[in-house]
Order: C-alpha cells, then structure tokens, then sequence
C-alpha cells in the first residue's frame, strides 16, 4: 500500500484551519489538522514543502516508521510548527488504519473506559455580574464544569478572555483585523486583589458541584502564582491553569509546596521533553497538551502513559481555534485514556463548521460521545472548503502599566 498524494487545506469559518488529506493507491484517504493559532501558514508550507514530497510512495501504515523519520529524520527537530505538520501527518495515518481495520480509533488504542468524557466551556465576563450570568447561562445548557474569567475593576483595558463590554462574547483567539497586535494592558496586583474573591462568590452562588477551571495565562510571577494558589484554596478549584509562563518548570514546585490547589500545565508544549519533568515529579495535576502542535496521536499517547504513571491526568487543550479534526483525535483519546481528566470543548455545533467536517460525534449535557465510525470519525467537504481563505491574524500583545512586555 502506498501514499500517492496529499493536499493541504487552509482557510474555514471563522478560523484558518490547517487541514491535511492524504490519498493512498488503495482509496482510503486520511485527515489531519495542523492548525497553529495565528501561524497557520507555516505548519502548511513545511507540510507542502518538505513532508509531502517524502511521503508519496511510502507505506501508510507504518505510521510509527514515518513519524521517526519526520522527527528523528530532520536534523533541526521539534517546535510548534513542525511539531504541527508531524501531527497532521500522523493522525491521517492513524486515520488511515482506523478505516482499513473498520474500527473506531479508539478501538485500536484500546477500547472504551467511559461512555462519556467530561467537557468545559468558557463562561466570561465584562465583570462579576456579567460572569455569573454566563455561567449560568452555560449550567442551563447541561455543563458541569466551567473555566471562568471576568474584568478586574480598575484593570486599564480588558484583559485575557474577558470581553470589554457587558454581555459580548469576545473573539481573543484571533483578532482578524490584521497581523499587528492590539496592545492589552496588565496589573498583576489588581488582579491578586479581585479575582480569589471573585472565585469565592462565584463558589457560594453556584455551589460544591460545579467543577470551576481558571486560567491565569502565564501573567503571574512565581512568588505571586504560589500566593494566588492558596488564597483560592478554599474555593476547591477543579484547576489553576498557566499561574507562570511555562518556560521556568522550577516554578511549580514554589507553588506546590504552598498549596493543594491542582495544577494544569502544557497547552504551548509540543513535545514529551518539555513535560517529562513536570510529570515524572509531580510537579502538576493534568496536563493540558493539544494532539495537533504535540506532534499527533503517536507521541501524544505517550505523554498519556507517562503521565498515567505519575497520577496526572489529561486535559487536552481545546480552544476554539482547534479544528474539528484534532479535536476528534482528542475525542478517540479521552474515551480510551485510564487517566482521562477533563477536555476543553468549544468548537463544534456551528452550521458552517458541521458543513465543512461533517462527523456525528455528539455533545450532550456537558459530555462528549465519540463517533463510532471508522479512523477519526469526521470528514471534510472540498467543495465547502472552497468557501474560504487564510485571513491574517493575531494574538493581543500584553504590556505592564509602564510600557513592559509582559505574556499575553
Ligand atoms: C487558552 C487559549 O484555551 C485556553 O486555555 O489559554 O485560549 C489560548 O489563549 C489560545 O489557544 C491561544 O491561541
Ligand atoms: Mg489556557
């Protein structure tokens, strides 16, 4: 059996999803996402210009075989983009297999443990009132979990996730009026001072059943991060996410050995040697790695294993700028993982979006049911497809009262 093409897709609703179908002599096709938010054009060019060529004549189901020579093979290895495009590669060719063996990916990792896997959404606000009525509004639609983020009084402009005006959405995942950031502006000591409160009324309003997430986003200094994470202790988080950028590992173990408050880390890193540490220990409580800039279902699974030896659990990152086809792949994943934890799940249910990757796996009641069809489960209309092009994008900039560049 042998590869014979592959195109890339890149372009959708609303998004620039990154999208891969790779066509055999045999008919079957996979599919692959390498969307990376804001950077979509790169995970495509190193797709189209240095994998694809290798790949056609290959064997697809040595999947194993080809991601080795994608990673292994390139003398400068890793890194989010590339990282992207191995991961496109390799879940087509898990893909792939799926439907040569007529089974549901899950299956072939080892069957089901659950029937549903728990999902979270975001509930925002302009400030406090606003965020509970969003939470709220969420509760009534069946969720039980919740990353909650709201306005910081005083804060000199809206900060992450958090919509400028009572009531709006707010599109902080990419800002498509072009590729020069707008500048948000950060105060970590008003935020120090509002939100473990803020937690704590959301706490006694909505009450001990709610699983409640929170996200720091990187802004909080070591010392600072510890400081927070007992403060809201009390409050019985399900999570504290990001509290300090990633980058100093050394940080976490400051904050753990100030508090109890579960720790999730991992939605910027694309490989196993960036968490290992962290995981073997212990040092966080879910790991919050996405399947497409974490090189694909092959070393992700890995991450999981490891990760199940050292009672961390999955967290799969799912932000809305994931295409439906990572997320499957994720979905395939939560449903076999001993160690699943929580998935963060925004991304379907729009009429656009079901159109372009048709697939019936089914959200209900805060829970994700996997499709049992075979391979990934989802599809991907070419004529829909030829709706849409790249936009360019950005992530905000984030800067200090006084001027410093801070972590967005
Ligand atoms: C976030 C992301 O989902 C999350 O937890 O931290 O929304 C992040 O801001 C985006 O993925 C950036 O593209
Ligand atoms: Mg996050």
């Amino acid at each position: 059996m042998k590869i014979t093409d592959a195109k890339v897709f890149v372009g959708g609703p609303g998004k620039n999803y990154v999208t891969l179908k790779i066509m055999t002599d045999e008919g079957v096709y996979g599919l692959g996402d390498a969307t990376l938010n804001n950077r979509e054009t790169l995970p495509a060019k190193y797709l189209q210009d240095y994998l694809i060529p290798n790949l056609i004549g290959m064997d697809p189901r040595n999947s194993e075989d080809i991601w080795q020579f994608m990673y292994r093979g390139a003398y400068f290895r890793g890194g989010p983009i590339a990282m992207a495009a191995y991961g496109a590669v390799d879940m087509a060719l898990w893909d792939i297999k799926g439907k040569l063996a007529n089974m549901p990916l899950y299956q072939l990792f080892g069957g089901k443990s659950r029937d549903g896997a728990m999902v979270y959404a975001h509930a925002t606000g302009s400030d406090l009132p606003d965020l509970m009525d969003s939470i709220a509004h969420y509760i009534e639609q069946g969720y039980k979990a919740l990353r909650v983020q709201c306005g910081i009084p005083g804060m000199p402009s809206a900060s992450y996730a958090v919509p400028e005006d009572k009531g709006q959405g707010k599109h902080y995942i990419s800002d498509f009026r072009g590729i020069r950031p707008r500048v948000e502006i950060w105060d970590s000591g008003l935020y120090m001072r509002h939100m473990p409160g803020a937690l704590a009324e959301i706490r006694d309003r909505f009450g001990p059943d709610l699983h409640i997430l929170h996200d720091v986003h990187h802004r909080l200094l070591p010392r600072e991060a510890a400081e927070f994470a007992k403060a809201v202790e009390p409050v019985g988080l399900f999570w504290l996410e990001d509290p300090t950028p990633t980058e100093d590992q050394e940080a976490l173990r400051l904050i753990r050995q100030h508090s109890t408050t579960p720790l999730a880390i991992g939605e910027v890193f694309n490989s196993i040697w960036q968490c290992n540490r962290l995981i073997e220990q212990e040092l966080i409580d879910y790991i919050r790695v996405a399947v497409t800039y974490a090189g694909g279902i092959t070393p992700t699974k890995r991450i999981v294993d490891l990760a199940g030896l050292h009672h961390v659990r999955t967290g799969f990152h799912g932000a809305p700028s994931h295409s439906p086809i990572g997320m499957a792949a994720q979905a395939h994943l939560n449903a076999w993982a001993p160690n699943f934890g929580i998935q963060e799940y925004l991304v379907l249910g729009t009429p656009d979006c079901d159109a372009l990757f048709p697939s019936d796996h089914r959200m209900e009641n805060g829970m994700v049911h996997v499709s049992d069809a075979p391979g990934l489960g989802v599809d991907f209309d070419e004529g829909e497809a030829e709706r849409y092009s790249y936009r360019p994008g950005s992530h905000p900039v984030v800067r200090l009262t006084d001027g410093t560049l801070w972590n967005y």
